[in-house]
């Protein structure tokens, strides 16, 4: 039987890649210890700020929410509804369970309907864009993006955080990697300081395998939806988590190596300064006011308007 390394109880979460197992109970504690560590360790923000938090239903971003408020962070959720209500019904599932978790803890969430607010499901806004030939994705990336800064901002949040695990950040940065993408691996971190108009965005939960992710929402009793998004499906991302997985296997952390050299080379300027501010000259988009480099009006904006 596998032991608990504080207390020599049964273990009920093995961590190869720590090393470590721990029982329900020290690993439900262990967790925002670690998380904590995080946020002081790349200055997230602080117990003063207010933060924003972009809650999709899924495991990590509940727990991220859970995580901060047992901290005892100021956080509000954000559930920005796609209108994906193809076969079981993904965004109004999804948008039930934020519903239920922010209800039973008590804690505020804003909830942004795209169709009621655009006209258009993202489905149906994507087939009327050239950018969403074949997948929504393109088109639901940019919306989320522009929604979650307008939010942050019309709201008065210092800071927008989101439940981006190890796995997904190893995955971006494996493909970045691949493509060389000077620019996106410059930008890649745990936090992208704010910029004129536009919210500090960080990710606490950079450090974290999926795995233990998928293990806290279980052992804190956390409900959440279990599909993807339908339109997840096929994405190279997957594809390139599938490749980490499979050497992560025989290597037990590889992945958070892999992710933390990349941090320090980055920060040691391989990829150039890393601020990770844009360099680009912005101005307002003169139709909703963010920042963007566009001349006129900012892609959103174009892409609504069509
Ligand atoms: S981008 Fe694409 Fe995701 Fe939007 S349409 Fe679904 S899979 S939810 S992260
Ligand atoms: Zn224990
Ligand atoms: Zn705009």
């Amino acid at each position: 039987m596998m032991k608990c390394r504080k207390c020599g109880e049964k273990a009920a979460v093995n961590m190869r890649q720590h090393k470590l197992a721990l029982c329900k109970q020290h690993y439900l504690e262990w967790v925002p210890e670690q998380a904590e560590r995080f946020i002081k360790k790349y200055r997230m923000f602080t117990p003063e700020e207010r933060i924003l938090v972009a809650v999709s239903g899924g495991k990590d971003s509940l727990s991220l929410w859970d995580i901060l408020i047992r901290l005892g962070y100021q956080a509000d959720g954000l559930y920005i509804s796609l209108g994906i209500d193809e076969g079981l019904g993904y965004s109004r599932q999804s948008q039930a369970l934020c519903e239920t978790f922010a209800a039973r803890h008590g804690l505020k969430l804003h909830v942004v309907d795209v169709a009621r607010e655009y006209g258009y499901t993202i489905p149906a806004l994507a087939e009327k864009s050239r950018r969403g030939q074949g997948k929504p994705c393109a088109v639901c990336g940019l919306t989320k993006r522009h929604e979650m800064n307008r939010i942050a901002r019309d709201w008065g949040y210092d800071v927008l955080a989101t439940g981006h695990n190890l796995d997904d950040e190893a995955a971006v940065l494996f493909g970045n990697t691949l493509a060389w993408a000077g620019d996106y691996l410059r930008r890649q971190g745990p936090v992208l300081p704010a910029g004129p108009g536009l919210a500090r965005k960080v990710k606490p939960l950079c450090r974290f395998y999926e795995r233990e992710m998928a293990a806290y929402a279980f052992l804190r009793g956390i409900e959440y939806i279990y599909d993807e998004c339908p339109f997840a499906q096929g994405a190279t991302s997957l594809y390139y988590k599938a490749i980490l997985n499979r050497m992560e296997n025989e290597r037990p952390g590889l992945k958070l190596t892999f992710y933390l050299n990349f941090l320090e080379a980055r920060q040691a300027g391989l990829f150039g300064p890393a601020s990770g501010a844009a360099d680009e000259e912005l101005h307002p988009c003169p139709g909703c006011g963010q920042p963007t480099s566009a001349p006129g009006l900012c892609s959103f904006c174009r892409l609504v308007q069509k």
